[in-house]
């Protein structure tokens, strides 16, 4: 069995969910914030077999778009307390950011 941790854009996450339910794969949905954008995203937790992890992924990649996101980065103050400009910076998001790990146990009481 699989933990799939796959952060993915608030927009693509109620079709992906709707994917998920489909395709009868479980998941957990949490919202979480990128470090670098500082704004929403979302990661869903899945325990899958084995067999199923390529499924999931096929299912994931093919929800989940990249989209190219604008951040302005915080304005730079120097001892003077000069301000230098800052611009806003393309960044390209996504589609999702996915890590497979083992697991040792799973239960369901
Ligand atoms: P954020 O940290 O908000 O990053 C959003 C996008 O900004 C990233 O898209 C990437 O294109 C860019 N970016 C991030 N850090 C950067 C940096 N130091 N310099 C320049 N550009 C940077 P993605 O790579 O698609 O990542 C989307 C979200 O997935 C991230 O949101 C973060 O929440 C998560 N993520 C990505 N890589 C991760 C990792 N290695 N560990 C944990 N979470 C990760």
């Amino acid at each position: 069995m699989k933990l799939l941790l796959a952060i993915v854009q608030d927009k693509d996450s109620n079709l992906l969910s709707s994917e998920l339910i489909d395709a009868n794969i479980r998941a957990t949905k949490l919202s979480t914030t990128g470090g670098f954008l500082k704004s929403g995203n979302t990661t869903f937790i899945v325990g899958i077999e084995d067999e199923r992890v390529p499924e999931a992924l096929k299912i994931i990649e093919e929800t989940c778009q990249a989209r190219e996101q604008f951040m302005t980065p915080p304005i730079n103050m120097d001892a003077t307390m000069d301000s230098s400009m800052s611009y806003p910076i393309e960044v390209q998001v996504g589609g999702a950011t996915v890590f497979v790990m083992p697991i040792e146990q799973f239960h369901r009481f």
